[in-house]
């Protein structure tokens, strides 16, 4: 939507005071058609406002949207380090090609990226992650752990983990983690992680961990290729959740569980990761870039690898693809 169209369009509702606008009205203000009127309230929604419209009357703003503000995510935030330095914008490409820019520049562990909309979000594979105005968390969280390349995915598990314990903290949700990086309520898609570095062969300079969270999305503002797989935080709390509440929450979760695994490994997550694990145990699919492979997923590695026992007894060690829960 474009900036001055949307001006115009608040200005005037903040104007009506809580009134009714009509359709005839805005259309006439911004000089287009009534259908050209209609698209744009469905953008506004899209953006999270909520919008009545009455016969005859027109339309009303109900709520706006509310925004995290660096104010709001850094009072009271009792971390060390992972939120203290806070890079906040309103849109943003992605997230992650700013940490990527800050992490290459010298950027501080626990430095975080966040932003209110993402208008190139991307998940794994140059998949699209759509993430609208003010409705979700769209965030990059910088990590520089000296581990060797190879243990980068352990840090998917951990942040996944700690995404779990947060939104349990925050809300009385209670989501299912999918290997390796989908958060998942009654099967739908809840949150994604997408985990990349800078490294050399031998060493990690930096982990850059892209957390997207449903927030407070109603059905109707997911694009209509998600709808069927998707859900948002407010959807199952039935209710609006504070997201700064909850950033902190994750900031905080991260954090704990980072140090332990600097100092002790893997095994506390890992031990965390597979109790939250829907797959595990269960018999599932997994679609690689090169193969579909069916069987029993028997547990993680050290490495954060599924492993996957198919019907002739080969254990197959998976590093990343797509699963489902398989209905034989
Ligand atoms: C992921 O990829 O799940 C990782 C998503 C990471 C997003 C964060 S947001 C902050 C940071 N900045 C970025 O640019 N990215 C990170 P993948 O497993 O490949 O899943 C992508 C698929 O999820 C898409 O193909 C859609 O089917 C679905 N999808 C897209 N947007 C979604 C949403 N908002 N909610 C649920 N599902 C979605």
């Amino acid at each position: 939507m474009q900036t001055d169209i949307r001006r115009t369009l608040l200005e005037m509702f903040t104007n009506a005071e809580g009134e009714y606008v009509s359709g005839q009205r805005i259309s006439d203000l911004l000089g287009c058609s009534r259908t050209a009127v209609w698209k744009h309230i469905e953008d506004l929604r899209k953006e999270g406002y909520e919008l009545e419209a009455v016969r005859k009357k027109g339309y009303r703003i109900v709520t706006k949207p509310n925004k995290v503000s660096t104010n709001e995510l850094l009072l009271g935030l009792h971390t060390k380090k992972i939120g203290q330095n806070l890079h906040y914008e309103e849109t943003v490409e992605s997230t992650q090609k700013i940490a990527h820019r800050l992490a290459q520049e010298g950027a501080v562990e626990g430095t975080v990226i966040v932003a209110e909309e993402q208008t190139a979000g991307r998940g794994r594979l140059a998949r699209k992650w759509y993430s609208p105005k003010y409705t979700g968390v769209w965030m990059s969280i910088i990590l520089r752990p000296a581990i060797p390349p190879q243990h980068a995915p352990q840090l998917t598990l951990l942040a996944a983990v700690a995404i779990v314990q947060a939104i349990q903290e925050v809300t009385n949700v209670l989501p299912d983690i999918k290997w390796p990086n989908d958060i998942l309520v009654n099967n739908k898609k809840l949150v994604g992680i997408l985990t990349e570095m800078q490294a050399d062969v031998e060493q990690v300079h930096s982990v850059i961990i892209g957390v997207g969270i449903n927030v407070n999305q109603k059905l109707e503002h997911f694009d209509s290729d998600i709808q069927h797989l998707a859900t948002s935080l407010s959807i199952e709390e039935q209710k609006e959740v504070n997201r700064a509440a909850l950033m902190q929450a994750i900031f905080l979760k991260m954090e704990s569980l980072y140090e332990d695994y600097l100092e002790n490994g893997f095994g506390l997550v890992k031990h965390l990761w597979e109790s939250y694990s829907i797959s595990i145990g269960k018999r599932i699919i997994a679609r690689t870039l090169k193969a579909t492979i069916e069987g029993h997923a028997k547990g993680i590695t050290n490495d954060g690898v599924l492993l996957l026992e198919d019907d002739n007894g080969t254990v197959h060690h998976i590093h990343s693809a797509d699963i489902e829960l398989s209905s034989k």
